[in-house]
């Protein structure tokens, strides 16, 4: 029988993890939901525009600190190493970094999507043949998903973390995955992270609220990727992209704002919207030099060397685990 044919076809299956993330987070007071929620196929692709986008200096900022400091990158980080990255996505930031490594051991990218895993590893394996590639699937936050390195044992292992996704967890969620971090380092093991600074509050709002309002489609992909998933009703025409940089906090927030007063099906809970009420999707940490050479020293690394641009909008650090 066809099934694709057949007007019995079972509707897919439900995440039971998101759909319950998704129904705590909107009976919270403050409205909120997981911001690993935005990446979905689409929210990935929207996420790639934003990154070429004129007004988001990061990624741009980031990858010119790459091209204009990698030999002294390469230096901190020595001979033999081997490279492990978290939430390595396409690989395409840590390329140029083992092309110019001397004789790199081998590279462990650690990725949710076995798919991103495979294609990631051909990238490499066609363009650096003979380094090793340890491709490993799961949640880097988790332990289980870290491999134990067979045979590296002995050779200094680096943690490659680009990208200022740190900034994307909170103060102690930061704190917590940067000790995790450590505890899977030997001394005199390194890491190399980018973070996005403290700077002009203008700046940083033009940066998440774009000109071409691809960061308000990005936002609100995600009402629509609960309308997709969960069985949900939202009206993506009742709310608003909303970001602001929060100085106190030093964070960016993003949030979608409700434009009326309204009600919202998931899944058959009804969920209720005050107007101007708002769900906030997103925080983006920003950190000072000082401020981020501290968290190093608290959670067991030494900060060894840091490259920033000339309007220190960005920074990339090498720090060792003490
Ligand atoms: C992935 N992360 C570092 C981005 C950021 O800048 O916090 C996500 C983003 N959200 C809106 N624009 C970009």
């Amino acid at each position: 029988m066809n099934m694709a044919a057949s007007p019995m076809r079972a509707a897919p299956p439900i995440d039971e993890a998101f759909y319950s993330d998704v129904l705590q987070g909107l009976h919270r007071e403050q409205k909120s939901l997981p911001c690993k929620y935005l990446y979905d196929e689409t929210g990935s692709r929207l996420f790639e525009r934003i990154c070429e986008l004129g007004d988001y200096y990061v990624t741009r900022t980031e990858a010119a600190i790459f091209e204009q400091h990698l030999p002294e990158m390469a230096h901190c980080i020595g001979p033999r190493a081997v490279i492990v990255e978290p939430g390595a996505g396409n690989c395409e930031k840590v390329r140029p970094l083992l092309e110019s490594l001397e004789n790199p051991a081998a590279y462990i990218p650690i990725d949710i999507s076995p798919e991103i895993l495979l294609a990631a590893r051909a990238d490499i394996e066609h363009r650096l043949p003979g380094l090793p590639v340890e491709a490993a699937v799961g949640d880097f936050t988790c332990m289980e998903a870290w491999p134990t390195a067979d045979g590296t044992a002995g050779l200094r292992q680096v943690i490659f973390f680009p990208g200022s996704t740190i900034g994307n967890f909170d103060p102690q969620q930061a704190r917590a995955l940067l000790a995790h971090f450590r505890s899977r380092l030997k001394r005199g093991d390194g890491l190399l992270i980018g973070t996005d600074l403290v700077k002009d509050s203008v700046v940083l709002e033009r940066a998440y609220h774009d000109s071409a309002h691809v960061t308000a489609d990005f936002n609100k992909n995600l009402l629509a990727r609960i309308n997709r998933e969960l069985d949900a009703d939202f009206d993506l025409s009742l709310f608003a992209h909303r970001s602001f940089y929060h100085p106190l906090r030093q964070r960016v927030e993003m949030h979608l704002v409700s434009l009326k007063s309204h009600c919202v099906s998931i899944g058959g809970e009804r969920i209720a919207f005050r107007e101007g009420e708002t769900i906030h999707t997103e925080n983006s940490h920003k950190y000072s030099l000082a401020g981020f050479a501290e968290l190093l020293r608290d959670t067991g690394f030494s900060p060894l060397a840091h490259w920033s641009d000339a309007k220190q909008h960005y920074a990339v650090h090498y720090a060792q685990a003490d």
